[in-house]
């Protein structure tokens, strides 16, 4: 399987993240991709390649320019402020307030923060954007070849709405992509998420729409962030109703209960007959993650890959969470090549 990677996203190096009331190290760190890059070169997975530079149009075609431009300008204009740390919102506009965008940069971050834990810094914004054209490199691949591709994308995207960013998360790059198939002529897309955490930027983006079914097995919301969307009633709105489905799942979950779901969302894809399917690959369903409560062993990953595969569509993978550092090669790697049958 063609691997796509860019060195660019080292730019993306915060140092902080709000955690337990403490700034701690993020834990969404560029160690991360070493570890899965090393396994992908170790095992032999395929050729891995630069991306390509596209332009900011399939962004714009998910995310509003308002939010692009506060992403571009933001650690600048929290510079100009001459604040020491980096940039975190402090004020959200909440039940009863009003959605007006300020111009001070401390209401901005309020304004398109879903959470508040993701500190902006230096870098950030290259990064994201190079996270992009990871995953439209693949795309474009999948796209041409019919076959299966992986978008090692750091930062993560499944979390950012159109105009939200948080949960470690900037770009869309799973919705960008998505909506790169149907502009090259896909009629349905599938949005598999397999992370740990409820993809609510993805639902929120395909939510009116039939054209992208969005299905996402992660821990319950009332147990797990993001908190505030992920339930099993959300089924999509408009002509969207029935197009999106989530499998909440408890603590300790482990491989047999969620395979179960797993197999309940390939059977809504088999109907559903898409012409390609994203998958949003966290492996923080793993049994030593440290910020989640599944309890997926790396040998689960692998037996899961199969399951995928046994779709049988062009596939696009791409990298969301996995926060044991160590691990998150094995685990990834485990899925492509469980993917790949070997
Ligand atoms: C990003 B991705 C847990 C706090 C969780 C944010 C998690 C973001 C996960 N106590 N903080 O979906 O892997
Ligand atoms: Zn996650």
């Amino acid at each position: 399987m063609l691997t796509v990677y860019s060195s660019d996203h080292e730019l993306r190096n915060a140092k902080t993240e709000l955690y337990g009331g403490q700034l701690v190290p993020p834990f969404e760190c560029p160690e991360r991709v070493q570890y899965v890059l090393e396994r992908v070169i170790q095992v032999g997975l395929g050729e891995v390649i630069p991306p390509e530079d596209f332009s900011i149009d399939p962004i714009y075609r998910i995310h509003d320019p308002g939010f692009i431009e506060f992403l571009q300008g933001c650690w600048a204009e929290w510079q100009a402020e001459g604040f020491k740390g980096e940039a975190i919102p402090t004020v959200v506009p909440t039940r009863g307030m009003q959605q007006r965008i300020p111009n001070h940069i401390d209401g901005k971050l309020g304004y398109y923060a879903m959470a508040i834990e993701t500190s902006i810094s230096e870098g950030t914004w290259p990064a994201a954007r190079a996270s992009a054209n990871v995953a439209l490199t693949a795309q474009s691949r999948v796209n041409q070849s019919q076959d299966a591709a992986f978008a090692l994308c750091r930062p993560p995207g499944h979390h950012a709405a159109g105009d939200l960013f948080g949960g470690y998360c900037f770009i869309n790059n799973a919705a960008v992509s998505a909506q790169a198939f149907i502009d090259q002529g896909a009629r349905r897309v599938a949005v598999l998420d397999v992370d740990f955490h409820h993809g609510n930027g993805t639902q929120s983006i395909f939510y009116d729409r039939e054209d992208v079914m969005f299905l996402s097995l992660h821990g319950d919301p009332k147990e797990a962030f993001p908190h505030f969307l992920g339930y099993n009633d959300e089924l999509g709105a408009g002509i969207g109703e029935g197009f999106n489905h989530n499998y909440p799942l408890g603590p300790n979950t482990g491989y047999d209960v969620w395979q179960t779901a797993l197999e309940h969302a390939c059977n809504k894809i088999r109907n559903y007959a898409p012409d390609a399917l994203v998958i949003s690959l966290g492996v923080d369903t793993f049994e030593h993650d440290p910020i989640s409560f599944f309890k997926l062993t790396s040998d689960d990953f692998k037996r899961y890959g199969g399951l995928i595969a046994a779709l049988n569509l062009p596939t696009l993978f791409i990298m969301e969470g996995g926060y044991a550092v160590e691990e998150i090669g094995l685990n990834t790697v485990n899925v492509l090549s469980g993917f790949e049958n070997r």
